[in-house]
């Protein structure tokens, strides 16, 4: 497979940042590939020791230094705004958004790796960007490529105990089930059961994470075939990358279909530390779980609707303004709409964020992305009205923090306009997506000996006590 775009665009990206003091100051930008090495395994070997001695020094040196302080609203209100997490792979920024090892998307879509001249990043190029800091060679991903397909084979008893469940269970329960039937094969539980030193944590955590990765789109089109397509398996086409791959294997031959899915995986697979299923996957790996039951606890998070499900709500939502209105929904109309959602209690799926304050990166190339490939679509131009009509009436509520789309705004209509029309899958998608994140750091937590995480709570009681002795 050939494969395009070349790291010198890397040099021009620096330059700009040289320009840029804000983002001088707050990213470490990716060093430039030197290596010729194919394999990432022994790539990460020889960064290892650096980075465990970069731990050590930050511990000794500043493992005293206050990061803020801690108020009761931040208590009561899901820890928003507390940094109490090390998340090695990508960084938010809330104006900016997300960064991957110091690179924005449209950056990554410049320098990372395509499968055809200007086409969209290969995931497995971000995935070794991830977990090394460098912008692979076209040779790297390739042979990246060419390993995770070696791995992509799954054991019968998974697709048994798929089947075991009713074929009408929600996608993500069938596909979290696939996962931890996944775990029987975990080398890192083998290892611990036999002894493993904890230095050597690392090599089997990397040897469950790259096979994980290489399974779940497996594992996801089989629960797509199975619900959707009467059982009828699509093989895996050993002539195509990861995300090409798993548009095919869902069934879908389209070339923008499949140049949607290395988009879709490569913006979905990781956003920092702190969101629900990264943090999950995270906390369950610190007690040294292995990485299949972390990522299956991810994806249960995942499942919830404030998080990975809203790309499922979304579809649904825009499907029953159109019910309801019609395709060609006046903006008055969308308007009303919007609000006699929000008085049912509701929320306005797609829009908001935790972290961010502005328009999701990921919203936008989606948008770029519809604009190129189907400007006509006319749920593309249902949620381009929306963009314009929710805002202003999530900001009149008065304490909405962010009125702007998120990632999960825009996904639905790219995959229902090339014929991925159910909705209740799209999480799954989501999912397959972030084992690249989760996996990344998992593997850096074991590398760098993270600790076991353990926040202290305490009781209404207990606050009201303390809050009266501050006073
Ligand atoms: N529609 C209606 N109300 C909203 C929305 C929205 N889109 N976003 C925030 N609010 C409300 C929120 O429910 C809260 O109300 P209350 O005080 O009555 O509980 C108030 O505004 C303040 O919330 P924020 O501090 O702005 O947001 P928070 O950080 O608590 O929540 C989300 C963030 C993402 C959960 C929230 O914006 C939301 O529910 N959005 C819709 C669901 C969604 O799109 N989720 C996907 C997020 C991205 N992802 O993939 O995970
Ligand atoms: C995500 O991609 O995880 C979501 O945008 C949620 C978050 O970052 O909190």
């Amino acid at each position: 497979m050939v494969f395009h775009r070349s790291v010198s665009l890397l040099s021009k990206l620096r330059s700009r940042a040289a320009q840029q003091p804000g983002l001088r100051n707050s990213v470490r930008w990716p060093q430039v590939q030197t290596s010729t090495d194919l394999d990432l395994h022994s790539q990460l070997k020889e960064l290892i020791p650096e980075q465990q001695e970069r731990l050590k020094t930050l511990k000794k040196e500043h493992g005293k230094v206050q990061l803020g302080n801690i108020t009761v609203d931040m208590v009561l209100g899901g820890m928003r705004g507390m940094t109490g997490l090390l998340w090695e792979t990508s960084l938010l920024d809330p104006e900016e958004g997300i960064r991957f090892r110091g690179m924005s998307i449209p950056e990554c879509q410049n320098v990372l790796p395509a499968a055809k001249p200007g086409g969209e990043p290969l995931p497995e190029g971000l995935l070794w960007l991830l977990l090394t800091g460098k912008v692979p060679t076209n040779d790297q991903v390739n042979s990246l490529s060419k390993e995770l397909r070696s791995r992509a084979t799954i054991p019968d008893h998974v697709y048994k105990t798929i089947d075991a469940l009713p074929v009408t269970a929600h996608p993500m329960t069938q596909f979290a089930t696939g996962v931890m039937a996944l775990q029987v094969q975990s080398e890192f539980q083998k290892a611990y059961e036999k002894g493993i030193h904890k230095s050597k944590y690392w090599e089997p955590t990397y040897e469950d994470c790259l096979s994980l990765i290489a399974q779940v789109p497996i594992v996801a089109s089989y629960v797509y075939r199975r619900m959707y397509k009467k059982g009828e398996v699509v093989p895996m086409d050993d002539s195509l990358d990861y995300g090409g791959n798993f548009a095919h294997m869902l069934g879908f031959d389209d070339p923008a279909m499949l140049e949607l899915m290395r988009l879709y995986v490569t913006i979905h697979s990781d956003h920092e530390g702190g969101n629900v299923s990264a943090h999950t996957g995270h906390l369950v790996a610190s007690a040294l779980s292995d990485p299949y039951l972390s990522f299956a606890a991810a994806l249960n998070g995942l499942a919830g609707p404030l998080h990975g499900l809203a790309n499922q709500e979304v579809l649904l939502w825009i499907k029953s303004v159109v019910e309801e209105c019609g395709e060609n929904v006046s903006k008055e109309h969308l308007q009303d709409y919007v609000w006699k959602t929000l008085n049912s209690g509701k929320v306005v799926p797609g829009f908001g964020h935790g972290v961010l304050r502005k328009t999701d990166p990921r919203y936008t190339c989606q948008r770029e992305f519809a604009l190129k490939h189907l400007p006509d679509d006319p749920l593309f131009k249902l949620v381009s009205n929306l963009y314009e009509v929710v805002p202003p009436i999530l900001l009149e509520l008065g304490k909405v923090k962010n009125p702007w789309p998120n990632v999960d705004a825009h996904s639905g209509v790219l995959l229902n306009h090339y014929g991925l029309t159910e909705a209740r899958y799209y999480t799954v998608l989501f999912g397959v997506s972030r084992s690249i994140g989760i996996c990344a750091q998992l593997i850096w937590d074991r590398a760098l000996g993270l600790a076991l995480e353990r926040p202290k709570s305490v009781t209404m009681e207990w606050l009201e006590n303390y809050c009266k002795k501050a006073v």
